[in-house]
């Protein structure tokens, strides 16, 4: 925990440098993208039973990866925000889906990662948005499925 603190210090101390000509200039984002780790979007079931899944977000506007699928029942979601600079949050769109999801991450800084815990039932399809980028189309969608 204290490593990670001091990680962000140092990364927010970056952002000064390079705030200026990395805003706008989409450019050459192809290959600088942060390395995806193993199991990330992969749905696991924790010892309790309960299905897990991670989704990461970096500096860019993007979800990794935008769709997941899980079964019915409760789903543990971990938003990882590995980004050292780019804030980012994810919230299930209201009215979408076929049922309320009622659970969000409302802020992610860099470096933070939430976890959130909630039911599905109904099988469909949930689009979720991170609200602070929607202009520049950061959206994902949750797929329930019986056969997860
Ligand atoms: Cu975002």
């Amino acid at each position: 925990m204290m490593a990670l603190r001091k990680m962000a210090v140092v990364a927010a101390a970056g952002v000064l440098l390079v705030g200026c000509g990395g805003n706008g200039n989409g450019g050459g984002n192809g290959g600088d993208a942060a390395p995806v780790p193993e199991g990330i979007g992969e749905v696991t079931v924790a010892a309790d039973g309960v299905q897990e899944v991670t989704v990461q977000t970096q500096d860019d506007y993007e979800f990794t990866p935008d769709r997941f699928t899980v079964a019915p029942g409760t789903v543990r979601l971990t938003v990882r925000n590995v980004a050292t600079h780019m804030t980012h949050n994810l919230e299930f769109d209201e009215g979408e889906g076929p049922e309320a999801i009622d659970a969000g991450v409302d802020f992610l800084g860099p470096g933070q990662e939430k976890t959130i815990e909630f039911e599905v039932s109904v099988p469909g399809e949930h689009p979720f948005t991170c609200t602070f980028h929607t202009a520049q189309g950061q959206f994902g969608t949750m797929i329930v499925r019986q056969d997860g």
